[in-house]
């Protein structure tokens, strides 16, 4: 049965975190795709819940609050609301945007761990895990740094490497960190609950692999299948944090749930609270029925490094807590670069969609179309600001926009806005009909395989055709000798008009809007998608509305400027002075001995890049040095010259060469170099305090 064909659905797009504002990147993974095709299935006349809500649990929260000095419920209140609203604005349509704050969802989620505690399903388990001694905290999830085994990425946080999508455990980690006090962590022993994804494993290859081969995505089933093939491990459940769903045991006081666990419950959450509110039933979106006709379709629309949790781990989960039904799919996207580069909301390297919308005001079809046509389906993709500027001008404002307003302008010019039809439809007029009505067929067929490019090429290519015909019919011209064609060629166009309005409606909900006040017509179901009598001969048009206006190249050079700015702002960041190291005593200072030297002689070293061989007059004697200046100094211009070298320091073997001290250098953020030297000369020899 194809995806489209069910008769109910619950469709969920990733949680996000509320610890920032929603930039491109959010859109076009997993938001716009689930908002295309919620609109399409609605459009069809489908039972369909769409959730969504903030994950307002976990160490992306905690450790967000804490950077700007504030509380975790500040920083939850601030940002839900913030992407609530970047939501609507860009007509996101959720039925429910929901929060995993609400006690509701506390309820549920620790009543989900209950159902699987009581039947055993836990291990539970002493484990040394990572402690910071400085700031007294367990490390897990976020609160940890590490390299990724798996691909060497420097940056892989306690549970995973966003990197390379691998989940992990923080003892994984290659060179662990703390990101609270940057320490090198303790080990120290607590009790936490695992779930045995090992246990599940059989079960899991059964219903991912064999079951759902050739259903997923393939960027998807990929990584499912690589890491069923390098085994499941039992999974901790529980956290030591003070932030989270409490887990519901006397013996776990102060332990909280791990967000993972909660987060994805919040779909069901949300539903429950959507059913509240509109006299429905949550159960008919998320238990399984006495006939499997009546189960809904669970899908959930995500971004690439969300896999793991939504093919593995949550299914785990409602498997071994038994009556829920499991995804039926999980169309998860790649990640959108931004003008060459990672997008970053560190660096500040991203598209803001709050922003956006302060300096493209009412250009929210826009965005969406642009992030819809290059969308990261199948790999990672791109956005450019050149390329959202053609895309605008030559597509939406010359194909789309053009056409209409050609029909529009000219039926209020010629009949005032009259659809008359004139004198009989020619071949032509037959011909262009046949072809419309392809379309929402193509249409359909790309959306029920989650083909949200292609979808959304089909469209514009219809909108193509009617510019196409406009252009061969020539109205303007043929108006001069044979009025009656033109009311024909007008009264056609004006259906392709209405099917565009039709077609619109998943991807461009406000243009559609405007086209259906443009014809004066209701909205339309997609049963009537192709269908080429939806005016009727003596309808009124009504007023011409602009569509789209061109994207300037100043407002291209401007959004240039402004990410080339964030460039230049972050680099001064980075370059502020590391925080002082902690302190040591005088007499810990006072046993470096520390002398002005002499540069007698300078040469590179063999095979190396960065070092030099030095002979240095210490005033108690010549040596040695091995140093690494070489990218900086050429030999030839600093003999002669003085320095600071610590002569005490123990001697060292350096690419074979003894070296009898250090020479001291000042190391600016970039990591260029300078001399540490008197500015007058001195006797060698002479010590430094
Ligand atoms: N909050 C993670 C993310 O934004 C996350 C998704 C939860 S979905 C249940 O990547
Ligand atoms: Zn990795």
């Amino acid at each position: 049965m194809s995806t489209l064909s069910k008769k109910r659905y619950t469709i969920t797009s990733a949680l996000p975190y509320a610890n920032g504002p929603l930039h491109i990147g959010h859109l076009a993974g997993a938001y716009i795709p689930g908002d295309i095709f919620v609109r399409f299935l609605r459009l069809n006349h489908k039972d369909v819940v769409y959730v969504c809500g903030s994950d307002e649990h976990g160490a992306a929260i905690t450790i967000k609050a804490k950077k700007e000095g504030v509380t975790p419920k500040e920083i939850i209140d601030k940002y839900n609301k913030q992407i609530k609203d970047s939501f609507e604005d860009f007509g996101i349509s959720f039925d429910i945007y929901h929060r995993t704050s609400e006690p509701m969802h506390h309820q549920l989620s620790q009543g989900f761990f209950l159902n699987l505690y009581e039947k055993g399903e836990f291990i539970e388990k002493f484990s040394e895990q990572y402690y910071d001694e400085e700031f007294n905290q367990f490390l897990a999830d976020r609160y940890i740094v590490g390299t990724c085994p798996h691909c060497q990425n420097e940056g892989a946080y306690g549970d995973q490497c966003e990197k390379c999508g691998t989940s992990l455990s923080p003892t994984d980690l290659i060179n662990p960190k703390s990101t609270l006090s940057g320490n090198t962590p303790i080990l120290k022993e607590t009790k936490h609950w695992y779930l045995p994804l090992d246990k599940y494993q059989p079960w899991l290859e059964e219903w991912l692999i064999e079951g759902k081969k050739g259903e997923l995505k393939s960027n998807v089933f990929g990584q499912c299948q690589s890491w069923l093939k390098s085994g499941l491990q039992p999974r901790s459940m529980t956290r030591d944090l003070d932030w989270g769903v409490d887990v519901p045991l006397s013996e776990a006081e102060g332990k909280k749930l791990y967000v993972w666990l909660d987060a994805p419950i919040g779909y069901i959450s949300a539903t429950k609270q959507w059913a509240i509110d509109h006299g429905k039933n949550w159960e008919d979106y998320w238990k399984k029925a006495a006939n499997p006709e009546d189960e809904s379709t669970l899908i959930h629309f995500i971004g690439k490094d969300n896999i793991v949790f939504h093919c593995i781990i949550f299914p785990a989960i409602l498997h071994a807590h038994g009556g829920y039904i499991l995804p039926d799919n999980v169309p998860a996207n790649e990640f959108l670069n931004l003008e060459g580069d990672k997008l970053s909301t560190s660096r500040n390297h991203a598209v803001w969609l709050h922003e956006y919308l302060e300096e493209f005001p009412d250009k929210q079809d826009e965005l969406r179309y642009v992030l819809t046509s290059i969308l990261p389906e199948t790999s990672d993709s791109e956005f450019t600001w050149k390329d959202f500027q053609a895309r605008i001008n030559n597509e939406l404002v010359a194909i789309l926009g053009n056409f209409v307003n050609r029909v529009m302008v000219l039926s209020h010019k010629y009949f005032d806005g009259k659809l008359l039809r004139g004198s009989m439809f020619t071949a032509a007029d037959q011909n262009v009909f046949e072809e419309l009505a392809k379309y929402p067929g193509l249409i359909e067929q790309s959306i029920g395989s989650y083909r949200f490019r292609e979808a959304l090429s089909h469209f514009i290519n219809a909108a193509r055709l009617g510019n196409k015909y406009l252009a061969e019919e020539e109205p303007w011209k043929v108006i001069k000798n044979d009025e009656e064609r033109v009311k024909t060629v007008l009264f056609v166009a004006s259906q392709i008009v209405a099917n565009l309005a039709v077609l619109a409606q998943p991807f461009l909900p406000k243009t559609a809007i405007k086209l259906f006040e443009m014809l004066n017509l209701p909205q339309q179901g997609w049963d009537k998608a192709g269908q080429v009598d939806l005016l009727s001969e003596g309808q009124q048009l009504g007023e011409v509305q602009l569509l789209f206006e061109k994207i300037t190249d100043e407002q291209v050079e401007f959004q240039l400027n402004k990410l080339a700015q964030a460039k230049i702002d972050n680099a001064k960041a980075a370059s502020v002075a590391a925080p002082a190291k902690t302190n040591v005593t005088f007499d810990d200072f006072m046993k470096l001995d520390i002398r002005v030297g002499t540069i007698l002689e300078a040469e590179k070293v063999a095979k190396t890049k960065k070092l030099l061989k030095l002979k240095i007059d210490t005033g108690i004697d010549q040596r040695t040095v091995v140093s690494g200046i070489a990218e900086f100094f050429a030999p030839a211009d600093i003999v002669g010259k003085q320095v600071s070298i610590l002569v005490n320091l123990e001697p060292r073997e350096i690419k074979g060469i003894m070296s009898q001290g250090m020479i001291l250098m000042a190391e600016d953020a970039d990591g260029r170099l300078d001399f540490v030297n008197p500015t007058s000369a001195i006797k060698s020899g002479s010590t430094v305090r």
